[in-house]
């Protein structure tokens, strides 16, 4: 391609910034997945049909006119492939998140055990609180002991064969009593990963119900085990967060100072790298190799839990990873796991910057490896940070480099958000429950998932934030969800004060907090279904998970761990929305399922709907529909009762003096 063309060509982020840096690398010749996305169409099977791949009289492909009525070779129709695939989806994604849980228990474990001397247990009253959980003796004993019987403990929910996943009893007992019913609860989470695996295999379960309802109980492992344990583990070993100030988007790299990304979702090695970057001895060795200083920022996930506990700057999510090197300005570019596109050590090949793998389960062709190992964890961040500083003098080639960025509020832990309804002593989720039943708020929508090169790249999450705070909606966002609002500003307090309805914006003034709460890393989610359990236990709304007015929406999900999500929303009762092509269009019998017959089983479901005006519309009718069932005051605009905003203005003084306040636990 000449270059005048290739400069004609324009980036389909939706990100002012990404745009500007990808169409520089546009007329440089450096491809990025939106140049991919351009290329790769998206293979129709899904929504037009379907595809089976599980063995090798196959694959066999159900398509045309007909497909609904074709049958592979073993007979397997399209309606049994389509469930079969999306349950192994919920599989993979249970697979993921379910492992990253289980290294944070191993991580506590091995802290507990005097192994791990460079981590320290952080939060002793959640700890506390996880064991009271656990129905673990914790009063009068020591500290490493009370963390080694939750480690052993969480690690049993990976394992265990019968029983159940030791924290689905936090969730309202009529959640629950649905579990049973149909026969979800699931017992462990690697029982369930192997069960969804064995059903779908040839010539197993070939009832899309049967199936469905499978990978809703591995799905359920996923929220209530794997991703609810990496939370509450991470809050334990690196501290519950609370509001803290940070910065986003591809404008927080610096010119003058050795700069170091670190992206993936386990943040036991970007903890310590936090550490490393204020050492004295880094600071001088970077100064001694010209730098002014480092400069850390995070990308995805790993982002996401060192924003909400340190401050770290953001660099965005899924779609900046490639932009965010072209910046020309990254020494160091570390990864752990997930999300991790391969793509960018070609890129990293055309500057001076090094990608760094850390996990054994993730090696890249080109990439150096440093093995992260937790019994050595600060040596190995310190070599990592070395690494970079090492590279700074041979940043030659010049990149396209932008220097607009937006401040941001993250860091609203479940713990945070009753805190900040009463203070210590009087935290509980009343004034929230009243200001939804007084249509103040209208009602909740998580907004979480990935940025999608096949979308106009973060647009969709923005469209959906504008319009739902307008409509009162409070937000609660994750994943790259957060970082696609906090890369325009939409964190921030002011963002309540200049676009959200009357209602909402009333309740943000109060306590001074955003419209959009950032809740942290994607595992986090789960702090939605802790948030949600508690305001069915406070009454006044729906006694349990389903029925609330409270939407799941995944606007440009990208990963199978967003399908496992999904899934374990629907099944705790709360309807989930997907943006896109739906994966199993073709088969009406299996899109039945996951919404009629999942809305009237569990309260939940899941939509794939791509057009992002009917996702607003199906978001607000969900909510509606749920206030009428619950009989509470039609929402209007502007009218609510008179109940008193009863938000704790001491919270507020804190956020503003970004003082730690004593979550009270
Ligand atoms: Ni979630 Fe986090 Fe982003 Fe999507 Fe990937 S980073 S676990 S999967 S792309 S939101
Ligand atoms: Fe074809 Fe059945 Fe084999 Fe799938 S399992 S590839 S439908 S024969």
């Amino acid at each position: 391609m000449a270059n005048e063309e290739k400069k004609g060509k324009k980036a389909h982020s939706d990100s002012t910034p990404a745009v500007s840096i990808l169409e520089w690398g546009i007329t440089q010749g450096i491809e990025s997945c939106f140049d991919r996305a351009d290329k790769m169409k998206p293979c129709p099977i899904g929504h037009v049909g379907a595809c089976c791949k599980m063995c090798h009289m196959g694959p066999c492909r159900l398509v045309g006119k007909n497909a609904d009525e074709m049958q592979g070779i073993c007979g397997a129709t399209l309606s049994t492939i389509a469930a079969r695939n999306i349950t192994r989806f919920a599989a993979a994604g249970t697979a993921a998140h379910g492992d990253h849980g289980r290294d944070m228990a191993f991580t506590l474990l091995a802290v507990a055990n005097g192994e791990a001397k460079d981590f320290q247990i952080k939060d002793v009253r959640k700890l506390y609180k996880v064991a009271g959980d656990l129905d673990i003796e914790f009063e009068g004993r020591p500290v490493n002991d009370v963390a080694r019987d939750v480690a052993t403990k969480l690690i049993e929910d990976f394992s265990r064969q019968k029983g159940e996943i030791n924290f689905l009893k936090r969730a309202p007992k009529k959640t629950q009593e649905r579990w049973k019913k149909w026969g979800i609860v699931p017992r462990g989470v690697d029982r369930e990963n192997t069960e969804s695996l064995d059903r779908t295999t040839m010539g197993m379960d070939a009832d899309p119900d049967s199936l469905l309802l499978q990978a809703l109980r591995n799905a359920l492992a996923n929220g209530w085990g794997g991703s609810m344990i990496s939370t509450e583990i991470t809050d334990i070993l690196f501290g519950t967060p609370f509001p803290i100030k940070a910065e986003a988007s591809l404008g927080i790299f610096k010119e003058d100072e050795v700069n170091i990304i670190v992206h993936g979702h386990e943040p036991s090695l970007a903890e310590m790298i936090v550490d490393v970057v204020s050492e004295p001895e880094m600071i001088a060795y970077a100064k001694s190799k010209g730098a002014k200083g480092i400069n850390l920022g995070g990308m995805c996930c790993t982002a996401n839990e060192v924003l909400m506990r340190h401050g770290i700057a953001t660099a965005g999510g899924f779609t900046n990873q490639e932009p965010a090197i072209m910046t020309g300005l990254i020494d160091a570019f570390t990864v752990d796991v997930q999300c991790i596109m391969p793509a960018i050590v070609d890129v990293a090949k055309k500057f001076h910057t090094k990608v760094i793998t850390t996990s054994d389960k993730v090696k890249i062709p080109g990439a150096l490896h440093i093995q992260f190992d937790e019994h050595h964890a600060k040596d190995i961040a310190r070599q990592v940070v070395k690494t970079a500083i090492d590279n700074y003098p041979n940043r030659t080639k010049k990149g396209s480099h932008v220097t607009e960025k937006f401040p941001l509020i993250g860091g609203f832990s479940h713990e945070y958000i009753e805190y900040m309804q009463g203070g210590r002593f009087r935290g509980s989720f009343r004034p929230l429950n009243d200001a939804i039943a007084a249509g103040r708020i209208r009602g909740v929508v998580g907004l979480a998932g990935c940025d999608n090169p096949r979308f106009p790249s973060t647009g969709v999450h923005k469209y959906l934030a504008k319009e739902l705070i307008k409509n009162d909606v409070l937000i609660v966002s994750t994943g790259c969800s957060s970082a696609a609002c906090g890369g325009v500003g939409y964190l921030t307090p002011e963002m309540a004060l200049e676009n959200a309805g009357p209602g909402l914006r009333e309740v943000c003034e109060a306590i001074g907090i955003p419209p959009i709460l950032h809740l942290g890393a994607c595992v986090d989610n789960t702090r939605i279904l802790t948030i949600a359990s508690a305001m069915a236990a406070e009454g006044g709304l729906s006694d349990e998970i389903g029925g609330m007015p409270a939407v799941g929406i995944a606007p440009e999900w990208i990963t199978e761990k967003a399908v496992s999500i999904g899934m374990y929303f629907a099944a705790s009762g709360v309807p989930c929305i997907f943006g896109g092509e739906s994966p199993v269009e073709a088969s009406k019998e299996v899109t039945r399922i996951l919404t009629e017959v999942w809305f009237e089983r569990f309260k939940g479901a899941l939509h794939f709907e791509p057009d992002p005006e009917k996702m607003l519309a199906l978001a607000l009718d969900y909510i509606d529909k749920a206030r009428a069932a619950l009989k509470l005051k039609k929402y209007e605009s502007g009218k609510f009762g008179t109940e008193r905003v009863l938000m704790d203005m001491a919270a507020r003084r804190e956020i503003e003096k970004g003082a730690k306040p004593h979550l009270g636990l």
